[in-house]
This record gives structure tokens, sequence and C-alpha cells, in this order.
């Protein structure tokens, strides 16, 4: 029986979306969110008891004891579900490195159309971690090597994949001796696919402990290169001011959203907008320039490198089109909805495909190759400024907020040292002291199963309150950006006192937009970091620290999770479990639920749980890193003990008379 309906408050916080939505209903066009309402999740697939990995099924497990026609355990089936998920996960992040991989050849070798190296300091770093020689030489000839390097992570067949080096020593020790240590991307995705194919790996523990490697093979592979190379080409992110949600798009402009993951190709339409000739083109049809904007990662690749504004996040890409305001939404890869061309239709909207691994039936395709960037941009923007003409009745919503992306690695470090003592000491003695109680990652997607952005923003402004530092990433840092949690004294009143006076002292907003999804790896970065610099333990497991992914959906936030477990750290994810075991009757046989939080703990120092409850995931938090604290033997976290530092102390000492202000400040009177 198909469920309720929702109001568009139940479908989502954020006021233009729900403008949008009723927009949908008065017309009777359907959304991901009514579509949701209408697809009642099977509840055997969802808990990972269906297998069809061959033509005997699919096998539909129900009952305890029960197996598939060759014998597969409910264990077994719920283990390759899972590592299939996590294999394609990390699939499409390294791909995405891997092409980022290949413009870099091609910039070194000056076959890139448009592209430059940016980041030269960036570019360095990196190839010294490598041992690539840099004195001396040119960046293109660097590059060169960086690039080849880069290139043959992805087929090399022995050996240690190279960016591991980058791990604390203890925990590459840890993979080491249990042979974790990918070996190459593609092979342990393909190993992945081999091991659960009919007949194969039957064991779940040892499905899953190559899972480990699989996802170890995207964090500290292919997103750590796809990372890497955006900040080298495009620069490497520092703090811009940008905006988002659906009020960025203009009236009286072409606007054209980029939607998708890779910068490649929107880096090179941001520069193609601002071409005069192109500009004098959109004037010509009658529009006052070309206004972009972004969806899902694209859209922060662009908002922290240029203050490109964000449009929306996962769930807004349809919500976009139903404006009417929409020439062009230009997609790459990964997270487009199939629905955008029916959709568009309704509309004068264009959907442009320009992968040459993603076409939609009924969708426009103008494949992109990084050797004509530039050029294939232009005739983007101009099919764009064509359409122009074709827009029919439109209505925006008002709604935009400001915020400060751009929370790199690199810029934290030099925002809490300077040039000549960049360093993370100071975080590092805000945690220990008390003042910040732990760091929160929360990252990741929207669901239409969920209240879209409330289970983000929700938990987001409980842990700050509670002295937590907030990093995030992908769809999570649009939803806290929509939210006005990303602008620097905007809100700081709701955050606790110890983090606030680091807040002021800095100059900070409590949340740091670090990125993308590859971006993630900035936060391994980090923590990484974090231990190098002392008082936090050895080893990221010790840093009381815990990653949050509340509104996931994508089998790539199951393979970020898996890395951040394999790297130490506590991973919860919202939703439901993709391996909850018999429906309604959790128990203490559901063997792969319960290894991936107390099996994986005992081995890697990180679990992974789902949990459903807001309020749990916000007080499970919390006790981890409380417990981590204690561990370290830091202070009790004591909300009463700080507070009265930092900008709202000056602004009170201020508000008092002359000679209070002395006796406060000197401890003496006139
Ligand atoms: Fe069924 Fe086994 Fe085939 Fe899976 S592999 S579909 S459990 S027979
Ligand atoms: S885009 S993977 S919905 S974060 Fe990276 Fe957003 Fe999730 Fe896609």
């Amino acid at each position: 029986m198909p469920r309720q309906k929702r109001t568009p408050e139940e479908y989502s916080i954020d006021p233009a979306a729900q403008q949008m939505l009723i927009r949908a209903e008065e017309i009777g066009i359907g959304t991901a969110f009514t579509r949701a309402d209408d697809m009642v999740p099977c509840n055997i697939g969802g808990a990972g008891m269906c297998c069809k990995l061959c033509g005997m099924g699919p096998c539909r497990l129900t009952k305890e004891g029960q197996t598939g026609v060759c014998g597969a355990t409910i264990d077994t089936i719920q283990a390759r579900n899972f590592i299939r998920a996590i294999a394609a996960g990390s699939a499409a992040h390294s791909d995405h490195g891997r092409d980022m991989a290949f413009t870099l050849k091609a910039v070194a070798k000056g076959e890139a159309e448009g592209y430059m190296i940016r980041d030269v300091a960036k570019l360095r770093m990196v190839a010294a971690h490598y041992n690539i020689p840099i004195e001396g030489r040119a960046p293109e000839e660097i590059a060169n090597d960086l690039a080849d390097l880069y290139i043959a992570q992805f087929g090399q067949q022995r050996g240690e994949l190279a960016p591991v080096i980058r791990a604390p020593k203890k925990r590459q020790q840890l993979w080491r001796e249990r042979g974790l240590i990918p070996r190459g991307i593609d092979r342990e995705v393909v190993e992945a696919l081999h091991r659960t194919h009919i007949g194969d790996d039957q064991d779940p523990e040892h499905i899953l402990q190559h899972a480990i490697r699989t996802a170890l093979a995207d964090g500290w592979g292919g997103s750590m290169i796809a990372t890497d190379i955006s900040d080298i080409l495009f620069g490497t992110p520092a703090p811009i001011l940008g905006k988002a949600n659906l009020g960025v798009l203009k009236q009286n402009m072409v606007n054209v959203i980029v939607h998708g993951h890779e910068p490649t190709l929107s880096q090179m339409i941001v520069a193609a907008s601002q071409d005069p000739e192109v500009i004098e083109y959109a004037r010509n049809a009658g529009a006052e320039g070309i206004n972009l904007s972004g969806i899902c990662c694209t859209a922060n690749e662009i908002l922290m490198r240029q203050g490109i504004p964000a449009a929306g996040n996962f769930l807004q890409q349809e919500l976009a089109i139903l404006t009417g305001a929409v020439e062009a939404m230009v997609v790459d890869v990964q997270c487009i909805m199939q629905a955008l061309v029916g959709l568009a239709a309704n509309f004068h909207t264009k959907i442009i495909t320009t992968s040459p691994k993603v076409k939609i039936k009924g969708a426009t395709h103008i494949e992109f190759d990084e050797h004509r960037a530039l050029t294939i941009a232009k005739q983007i923007l101009k099919a764009a400024i064509d359409n122009f003409q074709n827009r029919g009745e439109t209505k925006i919503p008002d709604v935009r907020e400001d915020l400060i992306p751009g929370f790199s690695h690199e810029y934290i470090n030099y925002m809490l040292g300077g040039t000549y003592r960049a360093s993370f000491r100071p975080l590092n003695d805000a945690v220990m002291s008390g003042r910040i109680r732990g760091v929160a990652a929360i990252v990741g997607c929207n669901n239409p199963r969920s209240r879209q952005d409330y289970l983000h923003t929700y938990v987001t402004q409980e842990l700050l309150k509670q002295d937590v530092l907030v990093v995030e990433t992908g769809c999570g840092a649009i939803a806290s950006a929509k939210l006005g949690l990303l602008l620097g004294e905007a809100g700081l009143d709701k955050v606790g006192p110890g983090l606030r006076e680091i807040c002021e002292t800095v100059g900070i907003p409590p949340v740091l937009h670090m990125g993308s999804c590859v971006d993630n790896t900035r936060i391994l970065t980090v923590l990484t970091q974090m231990v190098a610099d002392g008082g936090l333990g050895d080893d990221i497991d010790e840093v009381p620290a815990v990653g949050l992914a509340p509104e996931w959906m994508s089998e790539k936030a199951l393979s970020i999770g898996a890395y951040c477990v394999a790297s130490g750290a506590y991973v919860i994810f919202g939703g439901s479990s993709p391996v909850s075991g018999m429906p309604d009757k959790v128990s203490d046989s559901d063997l792969v639920l319960h290894y991936l939080s107390e099996g994986w703990q005992e081995i890697y120092g990180g679990k992974m749980e789902f949990v459903a409850d807001p309020n749990e995931m916000i007080q499970r938090t919390l006790d981890h890193i409380d417990k981590k604290r204690a561990a370290l033997g830091l202070p009790a976290y004591d909300p009463a003990r700080f507070g009265r530092s930092g900008d709202s102390r000056v602004r009170e000492l201020e508000q008092l008379p002359l000679n209070e202000r002395r006796t406060a400040l000197y401890g003496v009177s006139e």
C-alpha cells in the first residue's frame, strides 16, 4: 500500500525547496520526494538479504537459518552486497581521480587547452611526498612525473599504493601487518567483484576485510589523487564569500547550472562565462549576462575556489528546473537523477550530458575532452544562451544565504600559524584544554526518505552547542550553508562557550566547509596532522573525533565510511542500515551488523554504526569524544570553564564604566 504523501514542510526544512515542491504539486509534476512516498522500499533488499548474483536466484532470505539455492547464508549475502556497494563507491571516486591524473598529464605536456598549473606550491609539496625531484625543475616537469606516478596507481598490480605513506606511521603498520594496504586501485575493485561472484569468497569476515582494502584504495588512493590534482590545477581553496540556495538564480540572466562531481569541465565553464565574446553573445540574446551556479559536488568545487554560488544540494537538482529559469543544466558524473530529462521536458531547460561515461536518453550530449576544454565550454554556454528565448513563466524563490567555504587543510594550517609557523598546534591545544570538546565531520548526501537537510543541520547545531568543532563536505555542507551556519559571526551565540572563544580568536566559522565528496581525504589529512602535532595520541583512533553521514544515500558514502573506519574513526550513518538483518528484529546473530561495529573496532579502533534517531547520533558522538578524551588523560569537558575571553569578553568589558573595566582587566582600581 503506498504511504501517505507528506507535506512540503515534512519533505524539507528549506523554504526554497518547500516553495518549489508546492509549485510541482500545482502543475502536477512528481519529484524524488513524491516518488519516495510512492515507492515502498523492499525490506528484504534494504536489509541486504536479497542475493541476485546468479541465475539460480534471486534468493530472498526472510527467515533465520534460511540459505540461498547455493547454500549462501544471510551473513555471506549481506557481506557480499556490502562490499559490492563499497567497490562501486570506490570505483566512482577513483575513476574521477584517474581522469584528473590524465588531465594533469595533458597539462604537463602542454596539450590541455585553457588549463594551467595554478598552485605550484601544492605541486611541489605533493611531489616531495613521493621523492619526485623538485629543485631547479619547471612545474610542468614535476607535474609530468607526478601524473605518471598517479596514473600508475590505478593499474599497479603489486606493492603498496603510494599515497598511503601520508597516513600516520602506526596506522600504516597496522594495515601492513594485516595485509590491508591496497596494491593498486583497480586491482582491489576488480578483486571485490571477483570474490563476490557465485562460488567464491563465502566467509563474511574475510569478505569484509577486503571491503576495507577496497575502501582504502578510495580514501588513500583515488579520492586523495583527485583532491591533490584539483588543487594543483585549480588552486587550493581558501576562504571566499559565496552564496547558496535557489535564490542565486537570476531572472534577467542566462542561468546555467553545473551538476555532478568533476571540476575539469566546470572550471572551464567558469572561465568561458567570463569571456567577453560569450557575454556579448548573451547580451545579443536579450539577457544581461550569464549566471553560473552549481548543484552537488560540482557546486562545491567551484564554490570553494571561485565563489560561484551553489543553487543547492542533491535534492535540489529537480527543484532548480522547477523554477523555469534554468536555460541549461550541465551534468558530468555521479548523483544525476535520470528524472531530470522528463522533468525538463515540462520547461525549456536543456539537460546537457558531457561525460563519455554518462548519457541519458533525451538529453543533449556535448562530449567533454580536456584537450579542447575551453572550446567545448563555450559551445555549451552558447547552447544555453540560444535557449534563453524559450523561457516561459518563472518562479525563483527569494531565498539565499551567504557563506564562507574554502577551509582546505593547507588553509587551516596557515590560519592557525601563519606562513612561517603553519601548524595545528592551536587546534590541538584547544582540544587538549577542553575549549573544543572534540571534532565532528558531518558529510554526505540528502535522502528523500528523510526530511531534507533536517538531520544534517539538527545534528550540526546540537554538536556546536556542545563545543564540538564541525567540519563538513558534500551535500551536508550545502545544507549548513543554506541555513547560514557557514558564516563567521552569524550564529556564534548558539555555539558553546569554549568553541566560541576559538572561533572569535582565530576568526573562523564554527562549521568549516572543506569541499566535495572526494575532499573527505582533506579530513584524513587534518586528522593525520593533528596526530603529528602531538598531544592527541599517536594514531587517528586516539583523536576525540567522529564522522557522521546523517542523510546518506550513495554507495560512495559507504566507501567513505569504510575508509574512515579503517583509518581509526567512529562513523555514524543515519537512516537505515544496509545490513540490518531480519526486519524489526536486530539480534546478536546479525553477524555483519555487529562485525562492522565491535569487530572492526577491535581491529581498527574505528567502527561503523547505523543510527536512525538524531538525538542518539548526538549522544553517541559525545560519548565517544569524552571516552577518547579520558583515554588521552585530558580534562573532562566542562562548559563552565570557558567563555570569558575572545570578542564576547571584549564586548562585555566595553559595557563597563572605566573604573570597573580597569579592575576587571588589571585587578586595580583608581
Ligand atoms: Fe541465490 Fe546463491 Fe545465486 Fe545468490 S549466489 S542468487 S544466494 S543461488
Ligand atoms: S554529491 S554523493 S549526494 S554528498 Fe557529492 Fe551529495 Fe552524496 Fe552525491
